[in-house]
């Protein structure tokens, strides 16, 4: 009997736990496959697909880097509405381009976008 018990308890360590997955961000997506691993985005909204997040990605001209072409393009949509690209604030679709997405942009200027988990764990976007 007690040794029933004991092989019923280590089956049920092995097997029977749940496998609990790193979610970094408590966004409810798990690392792996969250596209911005350290920023709550649990919409996933990922405009350009590329697989980095609108929630951190600032990379408006995919060139890898935030950086002044990137301002200049933010600053063309600036005030308008349906620039999903640019909507860190907003919900998709109703995304009106302000001042809190400068402000997105102006924090996220000389780093690289990212990092997404759907790349690699923890890399920057592509
Ligand atoms: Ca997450
Ligand atoms: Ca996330
Ligand atoms: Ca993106
Ligand atoms: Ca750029």
């Amino acid at each position: 009997m007690r040794s029933t018990i004991f092989a019923a308890a280590v089956t049920f360590l092995l097997w029977g736990t749940p496998a609990f997955a790193a979610d970094f961000d408590l966004d409810g997506v798990a690392d792996e496959f969250d596209n911005c691993s350290q920023a709550v985005n649990t919409a996933q909204d990922d405009t350009d697909a590329d697989d980095c997040g609108n929630s951190c990605d600032a990379d408006y001209d995919d060139s890898g880097v935030v950086g002044h072409p990137d301002v200049f393009k933010f600053g063309t949509v600036f005030g308008t509405m349906g620039n999903e690209e640019q909507c860190h604030v907003g919900m998709i679709p109703d995304c009106f381009v302000s001042f809190s997405d400068f402000g997105f942009l102006i924090a996220a200027f000389g780093e690289i976008p990212g990092p997404s988990g759907t790349t690699a764990g923890t890399t920057a976007c592509p």
